[in-house]
């Protein structure tokens, strides 16, 4: 599905895909018919966004492993952003041909390091070369793919001799687990008796739909092998949309939680989830989950209380589309010509609903980007404005002082992938400059502040004066929060209009913080009183008071310089646990958890994404090459005492050194020579 040149180059996902299709479920002489709305995402952390908006629209999920590398840190990631959407999930362990295909250990690692019950359903018939289908434990069946595309299913009683014993065995441990999680089975297992195929397939379907198990699917792609079972699997294990609990909130009545019910005859409620400019204009993805949508019906937009009328609907099949009359509640569709921001709900008009949108990580690295030349300015922009609709993490803005235009983004390679489409799909040449971390300013103290702005000039002066205190919001379990202004001002020495004004100063004022120009977080302003002149005073005199208390105010609160911190997971071979510590040590790491398995160990640590610069060369050095590792946005906390400033030693002007602290030039190398090997792993 991967259809954009540069993903098939470089060989990864970038932009998740959606496609629709029937899948003829083929069981004991008997077919159904189901359809399926498919969406393949990204694996990799810098592309998250587009895991996020697809889970957020998935009733179910098949999470796919290595049968080599079974749970890599990729896998926990992922796996975490399936927790927040509380999605089900089946596990297919695939590359079964591979050498060392071990899909035993990748089941140990899905109970141990994920720590969600998980049991094979199947064992391989066959490995690597010789790798040719599955036993079925459930129905002790062999399952064989013949024909030159795997395509024809040959199921037989005969298990081979070979792996009756493992066969058995496994149907044991399944059964096992199944009873940890499931009452029913839990009884049937108590009495010594054994479940029939129809009870343990009804109790995998509970437990997965309840989040307590994961059922493990085994085969290999690449060689056409056991992919069908795993498609019966999805039929069978996963939910379909009505059994989904979908909620949205009713505007109407303080924001209550109402079901919505995946029935075509109830009023029509959608999910803008993703946004995409095609060369027809923009297209818009909609998960439908009440009602149906209809080519000509007039749609609401909840947030902007606009009416649209959705002129064209399509079903994608990857990068093709196929033109459709109507969808019906569950399905996922496009649609073109409507406008909307991505995450926007739409009804039909009637109801007063909203949907929660889907969670959208901060940018952690930034870089200062222009064209070569300045013919390119209008492609330029174009581009720009286009890669921004498009994806909620990359952000663009102009730095007021310098004036360069500064993009910012989930990780290094996310930015690269926007350079390098900008000069093929716009043809535009850039230049960049270093990527910085994208850091925030706080203040730790309370101050209060009483500032006058007078200036008199002849004519009409300027005078405003604001009367209040600063304090830091101490932050939550997410993190600092965002800066919020409250004005207490009784007896009206300032009016509303001007207190706006105030508002208006505090939010420029942190936007680019008085301490290295980076965005404030955590800090509360509060104006309860000033002094209002008759004739010098006006909006902007306020706004331009508030802003000089604001940083004046900031400087005396102990103000701090707040870095990225990185949830940062790192596995490799159990020798070298002791190498990895004290690389993290050295960095002032605070390793929250640390597991051993028989053969290699996890650690899941919270490190400053400046000092992860280099970190993957010396990963490698120190595990012969062996280890991995991956990271993923986690909070905000103070930098260490060496990068804070000592306020008094303040210039004036935004402390341009600290700044321009360069993200090391040879850990971003690394980190991407990482990737590549990354990359390769999965080749070979
Ligand atoms: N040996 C073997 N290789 C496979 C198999 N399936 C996929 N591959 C190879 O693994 C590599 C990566 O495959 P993709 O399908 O792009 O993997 P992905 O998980 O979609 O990757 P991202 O979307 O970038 O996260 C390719 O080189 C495939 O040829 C398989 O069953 N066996
Ligand atoms: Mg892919």
């Amino acid at each position: 599905m991967d259809s954009m040149e540069l993903e098939r180059e470089k060989g990864i996902t970038i932009q998740s895909a959606a496609t629709f299709c029937d899948w003829v479920k083929k069981e004991d002489g008997k077919e159904e018919k189901y359809h399926i709305n498919l969406i393949d995402t990204p694996g990799h952390i810098d592309f998250t966004i587009e895991v996020e908006r697809a889970l957020r629209v998935l009733d179910g999920a098949v999470m796919i492993l290595c049968a080599v590398s079974g749970v890599q840190s990729q896998t926990i990631t992922v796996d975490r952003q399936m927790r927040r959407y509380n999605v089900p999930r089946i596990s297919f362990i695939n590359k079964m041909d591979r050498m060392g295909a071990n899909p035993f250990k990748a089941v140990d690692q899905i109970n141990q390091k994920l720590r969600i019950p998980a049991a094979a359903l199947q064992v391989p018939i066959g490995s690597e070369d010789s790798f040719m289908g599955v036993v079925d434990l459930i129905r002790m069946k062999a399952i064989y793919n013949d024909g030159p595309r795997g395509e024809v299913i040959r199921e037989t009683d005969e298990i081979p001799e070979s792996v009756q014993k493992l066969a058995e065995e496994r149907r044991a441990m399944l059964i096992e687990t199944l009873a940890d999680v499931d009452d029913e089975i839990a009884e049937i297992f108590l009495d010594e008796r054994t479940p029939t195929p129809e009870q343990m397939k009804a109790a995998i379907r509970r437990a997965t739909i309840a989040l307590k198990f994961t059922p493990v699917l085994m085969g290999s792609a690449l060689a056409d092998k056991s992919v069908q079972p795993m498609l019966d699997a999805v039929c069978d294990y996963l939910p379909n949309p009505s059994e989904v609990e979908n909620l949205a909130l009713d505007r109407r009545r303080d924001e209550a939680s109402v079901k919505l019910v995946s029935y075509n005859s109830l009023p029509f409620v959608g999910l803008a989830f993703k946004l995409e400019e095609s060369n027809y204009g923009q297209l818009t993805y909609i998960r439908v989950y009440q009602g149906s949508l209809k080519k000509g019906m007039n749609v609401f937009n909840a947030r902007t209380d606009k009416r649209v009328k959705v002129p064209r609907i399509v079903r994608m099949h990857s990068n093709e589309m196929e033109e459709v009359p109507e969808i019906g509640a569950g399905e996922i569709c496009a649609v073109f010509g409507v406008d909307c921001a991505s995450g926007d709900t739409f009804t039909d008009g009637g109801l007063p609903y909203s949907m929660s949108s889907m969670f959208v990580p901060d940018p952690v690295i930034s870089l200062s980007i222009k064209p070569k030349t300045t013919k390119d300015t209008g492609n330029f922009s174009k581009a720009m404005n286009r890669f921004q609709r498009e994806d909620p993490t990359f952000r663009v803005h102009v730095d007021a002082e310098s004036q360069e235009t500064i993009i910012s983004g989930m990780g290094e390679l996310h930015l690269d992938i926007y350079v390098e489409r900008m000069r093929r799909e716009y043809k535009v040449e850039v230049e960049t400059g270093q990527p910085q971390v994208a850091y925030r300013e706080t203040i730790t103290e309370n101050v209060n502040f009483d500032h006058t702005l007078k200036k008199q000039t002849g004519g009409a002066g300027d005078y405003a004066r604001v009367v209040g205190f600063m304090e830091p919001i101490e932050p939550g379990p997410t993190g600092y929060g965002p800066s919020k202004f409250r004005q207490e001002v009784t007896g009206g020495s300032i009016s509303e209009k001007y207190l706006f004004a105030c508002e208006k100063g505090f939010l420029a004022s942190c936007e680019k913080g008085p301490l290295i120009g980076h965005p404030v977080l955590g800090v509360s302003m509060v104006v309860n009183d000033g002094a209002t002149h008759m004739t010098d005073s006006s909006e902007m005199a306020f706004k331009n008071a508030t802003q000089q208390a604001f940083r004046k105010a900031f400087k005396e609160a102990r103000p701090q310089v707040l870095e990225p911190l990185m949830k940062t997971t790192i596995t490799a071979p159990n020798e070298f646990q002791g190498n990895i510590v004290g690389l993290l040590n050295k960095r002032n790491a605070i390793i929250s958890e640390t597991e051993i398995g028989p053969e290699d160990f996890t650690l899941t640590a919270d490190c400053s994404l400046n000092a992860m610069f280099g970190f993957s060369s010396q990963l490698r050095a120190a595990t012969q090459g062996k280890g991995e590792f991956g990271m993923e946005f986690s909070h905000y906390a103070p930098a260490p005492g060496q990068l804070q400033c000592v306020p008094s030693s303040f210039p004036s002007h935004p402390y341009v050194p600290f700044t321009n602290i360069p993200l090391e030039k040879n850990l971003l190398q690394s980190m991407r020579r990482c990737r590549r090997i990354d990359i390769r792993n999965r080749v070979d």
